[in-house]
């Protein structure tokens, strides 16, 4: 049998998680080794492993809506940085497509 995806487990309550905003398609949580004052994980739903399993699907705008809506709750609509790792070699660890939201802190550029 396949290994559960952790995020899918997440997403159906049965791995519990800091839960910050959730609509019909997304769920968000805040992520658990966080890598600035607000780290946040965005995630479909539904399983979609990378970016480029599912490139230009409405799924991405509503992860993507799902993002500005927590920068929006979480007060720092002012300033924050959305990342998606998409495949290993970017620094991809859970194959279940998701949008780092975060902010707090100043970030630099280019990225690591
Ligand atoms: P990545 O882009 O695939 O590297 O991001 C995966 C994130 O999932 C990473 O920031 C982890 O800290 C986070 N995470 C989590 O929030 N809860 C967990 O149980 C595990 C990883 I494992």
């Amino acid at each position: 049998m396949a290994e559960p995806c952790l995020f899918c487990e997440i997403v159906s309550g049965r791995v519990p998680a800091r839960r910050v905003y959730e609509d019909e398609r997304v769920l968000a949580f805040h992520d658990i080794n966080p890598m600035a004052p607000v780290h946040v994980l965005v995630v479909p739903k539904v399983h979609i492993s990378c970016a480029a399993d599912d490139p230009g699907s409405e799924v991405w705008g509503a992860v993507m809506d799902g993002a500005v809506r927590v920068a929006e709750l979480l007060g720092v609509s002012g300033g924050y940085r959305l990342v998606v790792n998409s495949g290993e070699q970017a620094g991809q660890t859970i194959p279940h497509l998701h949008v780092h939201v975060l902010a707090g802190r100043r970030f630099n550029w280019p990225p690591g």
